[in-house]
């Protein structure tokens, strides 16, 4: 345990200390806590140099963090305020049990919310401010298991029907329901964030926070004194995401954000620092982070205890006691607490005597009393220079008695027995009678009662209806033929990567009239692996401090600009911090109003297959913009190896449905994807977002020849037919990304040297080919009387005779999963196995997917349909110099 109170110096009477404390008592009386605080800062420094071996901590005592001379009054009518609080209590429980005996272990939470109750009624009663025409709101991340809570709320305040709550986990019942947790997706006029997955949501909320300090230092937005709020489990802070961007808070002074956790000690299966104090550990972190840590330990109940307690000795007992010590204090009666919490010490035995046993069973907590909890509240929004977090503690499943309050299994508890029901319903004053209650009703007071007077009176003062999510941003107006034109040209034989080219785009979008301003460049420190450096001067790194220094290669043409109002999120090596950016940029058509276009580009294997989850998370959010998956390409990426060259991640954007997947080749192609995907997002509104792989081969973009935009977007169209169609020989490759070269050079070789007539295919998304062959098939299933659909890949194949042949450098599986739609069977080539340190040749070679192995599969394939003899297969594997006896690069 970690606190300086808990320890007794050696040989030193109480009386020195005694005397110390009180000259400290009379400095702060006499001269205040800034006098007090340089003195104690001094005798620090004087330790020190006397050769004193301080030991660091971080911590500050068990104690509230605000002294109660430095409470404010609780402005509101607390006893009003208690009824609204237990009506939403009541009604939180009822959607769990409701819902549990109409369908068998449908799941929902009460120990959560019956936690954080109060935690979050201070929030709606006095500081959480919607969004209006003249003030953008605040922001808050509701715990996701506290979402019983949220919906209970607002069915009182008329938002929410009793048929919805009725199908609290139900919501495809007629009517509708309410989703299990805060899902932007299923309710999209309520919830804006996602938090469920548990780690997600702070990180999400400190660059959400950044962001709005972004659009304000770039003059798009109104400064304003909005806050994020951030609700968190104590367990949650386990997830490294938690505290993972703690540190950039701090150092963006981010003041406008506020963490509170919810500190019941316990979380799923037990409790969370049984033996120590996850409170101090959480205290130590976030202090040494630089945050403003204010700790809500004790209810008002104890201030009278703490006051006559001149000699400290109650703070040092509570710095005693680890969380499984007080978990158990909870559950206990109040002779428990009198004999082993203060029985320790005679003297706090002493300090206690007046209380009868049950009033001491009654000391609340902190976190559950509301003018402590107002108390921090205010002081966390009216702090300046840092970010805020609130400690608080209470009680697992509070108020819920023998049927789980703090007990280890309250978190699954469901259920209620008529006794405990009856127990709850006194407890919090619920106006229902002994056989009512066991039917658990819903109970909404009358529209003219006080109680929903007050509620809603509360909420007009401060603004209107939280959570609310709505789309205020107006959508682009152009159509951008302009700005994309020149890249539907071709490099005239210059060669460039495709990783090139949709810079260029980039560097040209920033430059627009009407997107320029929006664009918002995202990079995880890759920036110069991806030749955007020329970016660094012309669209600048943003900082919020600026640029206090000269940079060293300031007398270079692209020296690396930090700028107040800089463009570009140079993030840092964090893909998850980054990705968070990108959500932020991407959701403010809805969060302010402004159709920012984030472009995130990142080593492309450590995106899906590393973050998936922050993705899964942007998906539900209904996010727009453009992640763009630079160096990707197993075999495209030379040199790097196992844990960079991704295959995966075409295959890895396949679940998330309103992601558009894309494996360009060519400059035009990522251009026609790029225009379209800014029409479908920010013109159209269409709540999906984009995926495009970009390689860092360098080769000769072709023009755009013909009309094939609509086969780019829908994932095939025939780049290249075969000279010779009549030619007995016939074949169809199929070709995607950089390994489309592979095929154009099967072709000629097939040509040449073999008498087969190819076409050649770009496959520039199978996502889309997959959804699209889905997406038929069920209709013609759900519609056997009318005329059959067809997939578009049947389609494109319906008169292309020969052999199937995929190449690409993803998994096998991904041509594989559209071949039931192909005329024939399907040969797939692809890099299914760990990545290997070589270059391209070789990789290409060792996976199998180069232009000699597509010229392989393609004879084999006319083989295996009797069109060609053994004998030719076998003097092709020597002249192209194939080792069959080569390893199998997927196990090896
Ligand atoms: C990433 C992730 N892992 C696991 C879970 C399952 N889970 C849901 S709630 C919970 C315990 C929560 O404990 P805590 O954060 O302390 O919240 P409390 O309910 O105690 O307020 C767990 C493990 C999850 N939702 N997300
Ligand atoms: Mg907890």
């Amino acid at each position: 345990m970690d606190n300086e109170l808990s320890t007794q110096p050696h040989g030193m009477e109480d009386v020195e200390i005694q005397e110390w404390l009180e000259s400290l008592d009379s400095v702060l009386e006499s001269s205040g806590p800034e006098v007090a605080a340089e003195i104690l800062e001094r005798l620090r420094a004087h330790a020190t140099v006397s050769g004193i071996d301080l030991p660091f901590s971080a911590n500050t005592p068990y104690a509230n963090t605000i002294p109660v001379r430095l409470q404010p009054l609780f402005p509101g009518d607390q006893e009003l305020e208690r009824r609204i609080k237990s009506l939403i209590r009541w009604n939180a429980l009822a959607m769990v049990v409701r819902a549990n005996r109409v369908e068998h272990n449908i799941g929902g939470h009460i120990s959560t919310y019956a936690s954080a109750a109060t935690l979050y009624e201070v929030g709606f009663n006095h500081f959480f401010r919607a969004r209006t025409e003249e003030f953008e709101g605040d922001t808050v991340y509701f715990q996701g298991h506290a979402s019983p809570g949220m919906y209970a709320r607002a069915f009182l305040e008329g938002r929410i029907s009793a048929q919805k709550l009725e199908n609290f986990r139900r919501e495809l019942k007629p009517g509708g329901g309410l989703s299990s947790y805060p899902h932007p997706w299923l309710m999209p006029d309520f919830w804006e964030f996602p938090t469920v997955s548990m780690g997600l949501s702070p990180l999400m909320a400190i660059y959400q926070a950044r962001f709005n300090r972004y659009l304000e230092d770039r003059g798009m937005k109104p400064a304003t004194d909005a806050k994020v709020w951030a609700f968190l489990g104590d367990g949650e802070t386990d997830e490294p995401e938690s505290l993972g961007a703690i540190t950039l808070a701090s150092r963006e002074k981010l003041d406008n954000l506020i963490f509170v956790v919810n500190c019941n000690l316990q979380r799923l299966d037990g409790p969370v620092r049984g033996n120590g104090q996850i409170i101090q550990e959480l205290e130590s972190a976030f202090r040494g982070a630089r945050w403003n840590v204010i700790k809500v330990l004790w209810g008002s109940e104890w201030d009278p205890i703490f006051e006559r307690d001149t000699e400290g000795l109650l703070v040092k007992r509570m710095g005693e006691l680890v969380d499984g010590e007080y978990q158990k204090l909870v559950v206990s009666s109040g002779a428990y607490v009198r004999e082993h919490f203060f029985g320790s010490d005679p003297r706090l035995l002493q300090l206690v005597e007046p209380l009868p046993d049950e009033a001491l069973r009654r000391l609340r907590l902190g976190g559950h009393d509301p003018r402590k909890v107002y108390a921090a509240y205010k002081a966390a929004v009216e702090h300046k220079g840092s970010p805020t977090v609130i400690l608080a503690r209470t009680i697992k499943g509070y108020g819920l008695g023998e049927a789980g309050e703090g007990k280890n299994v309250t978190h699954q508890q469901k259920k209620l027995n008529e006794d405990e029901l009856r127990e709850f319903r006194s407890r919090f004053g619920i106006p229902l009678n002994d056989v009512d209650c066991i039917e658990v009703p819903f109970y909404r007071p009358a529209e003219d009662s006080v109680e929903i007077q007050y509620l809603r009176a509360r909420r007009e003062a401060l603004g209107g209806y939280v959570p609310k999510r709505s789309i205020r941003a107006k959508p682009l107006i152009a159509d951008h033929d302009e700005l994309f034109k020149e890249f539907l040209e071709g490099s005239e034989g210059r060669e460039v990567s495709t990783t090139m080219a949709f810079v260029g785009m980039l560097r040209k979008m920033l430059k627009d009239a009407e997107i320029g301003k929006l664009v918002v460049p995202i990079v995880p420190d890759e920036a110069r692996t991806f030749g955007m450096e020329s970016l660094f001067r012309t669209a600048g790194i943003y900082s919020s401090a600026g640029q206090k220094y000269e940079p060293v290669d300031v007398n270079t043409l692209l020296y690396y600009k930090e700028a107040k109002d800089g463009q570009i999120l140079e993030e840092g090596i964090t893909e998850a911090g980054s990705m968070a950016s990108f959500i932020a940029a991407g959701t403010a058509y809805a969060t302010h109003g402004i159709n920012t276009i984030p472009f995130f580009i990142y080593y492309s294997m450590f995106g899906f297959q590393r973050i998936a989850d922050f993705i899964w998370a942007a998906a539900d959010m209904r996010t727009r913009g453009f992640m763009l998956g630079g160096t990707a390409g197993r075999t495209t990426l030379s040199g790097e190896g196992l844990q960079h060259q991704d295959g995966n991640s075409q295959i890895l954007a396949l679940p998330v449905p309103n992601i558009k997947a894309y494996d360009p080749a060519f400059a035009y192609e990522i251009a026609v994807i790029l225009q379209d995907g800014i029409r479908r997002m920010y013109k159209d509104g269409e709540n999906v977002f984009y995926y495009i792989t970009v390689m860092n081969e360098p080769y000769a973009m072709p023009p755009m020849t013909g009309n094939v935009k609509d086969g780019i977007l829908g994932g095939m169209y025939r780049f290249r037919p075969a000279a010779n169609a009549k030619a007995k020989l016939r074949a169809q490759l199929f070709g995607s990304g950089a390994i489309l070269n592979e095929a154009l050079r099967a072709q000629e070789i097939l040509e040449t040297k073999f008498g087969v007539a190819a076409d050649v295919w770009s496959v520039t998304s199978y996502k889309e080919l997959y959804n699209d062959g889905n997406e038929t098939e069920r209709w013609n299933r759900l519609h056997p009387g009318e005329k059959a659909r067809v997939p578009y890949v049947t389609k494109c194949l319906a008169n292309a005779p020969g052999v199937l042949v995929a190449a690409s450098d993803y998994l096998k599986t991904l041509p594989n999963m559209i071949s039931k739609w192909m005329p024939r069977r399907l040969a797939s080539l692809g890099t299914d196995g760990f990545g290997r340190s070589e270059g391209r040749s070789s990789l290409r070679d060792f996976f199998e997917v180069d232009s000699r192995f597509i010229t392989l599969a393609t004879l084999h394939e006319l083989f295996m349909d009797g069109k060609i003899e053994r004998s030719v297969l076998d003097k092709a594997i020597k002249d192209l110099g194939i080792n069959s006896e080569k390893p199998n690069p997927v196990i090896s």
